[in-house]
């Protein structure tokens, strides 16, 4: 998958070259181009915003800039993605849908929103990532990156999928490492046992308990 972000803080990204993110950028299965929109403004001063015609508080991004920035990446494969507290909810399934896509452009907002134009022109897919707001649409789109490049095959094991939270409509049960005591807390004794059956039994029955326990909401689904 071939990632496009456009935004006024490219800084904001180095985040993605860490870990699990940098292996799969390094393995090919993923590509992230980040663009300074700032880079687009016809401005004599580079500037990307300005005050919203009617009154109102505070700025908004300029139309131009990011109309220039998203047809440097457009193809007739892209999907647009903006980062907003009015989108769809970013949920296990949506994506799983986003990461079926080729090629993914985001536009990320800062200031007090965007001009509604580029919505006009774009019609890009809004997607918010929980009910609170952020100053800026850099780290939900992030948050929506990382969550979406886990369900790229071969990013991380299928195994690591459907065994973590949400995979099955639970939480995941309590995991353990090395030692097997650490200052008298022990790791549960069926984990030591070495049998599989009754480990599977004690991870199914842990996942229930901590999920009436943690998120009754999802047993209700
Ligand atoms: Cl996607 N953007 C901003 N600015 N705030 C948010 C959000 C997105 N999702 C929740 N709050």
């Amino acid at each position: 998958m071939i990632i496009d972000i456009l935004t006024l803080f490219p800084e904001a990204f180095s985040y993605l070259d860490n870990s699990i993110l940098k292996r799969a950028k390094e393995s090919g299965l993923l590509e992230i181009n980040i663009h300074d929109i700032r880079d687009f403004s016809l401005d004599k001063h580079k500037k990307c915003d300005d005050y919203p015609f009617g009154g109102g508080a505070g700025m908004l991004m300029s139309v131009q800039p990011i109309y220039d920035a998203v047809n440097n990446v457009l193809t007739d494969h892209s999907k647009i993605v903006m980062p907003s507290p009015s989108g769809e909810k970013l949920s296990v399934t949506l994506a799983q849908e986003l990461s079926k896509e080729e090629h993914l452009i985001f536009i990320c907002g800062h200031y007090e929103g965007i001009d509604h134009r580029v919505n006009e022109i774009f019609n890009p897919l809004e997607v918010s990532i929980g009910d609170y707001v952020l100053t800026g649409g850099e780290l939900p789109a992030m948050v929506i990156i990382d969550t979406i490049s886990r369900f790229i095959e071969g990013v991380i094991s299928s195994e690591s999928l459907s065994e973590e939270s949400f995979s099955n409509g639970l939480l995941e049960y309590p995991q353990y490492t090395r030692p097997a005591n650490f200052m008298g807390y022990k790791v549960p004794d069926v984990l030591l046992s070495g049998n599989h059956a009754e480990v599977d039994n004690w991870r199914k029955e842990q996942s229930l308990k901590k999920t009436m326990e943690k998120r009754p909401d999802l047993l209700k689904k």
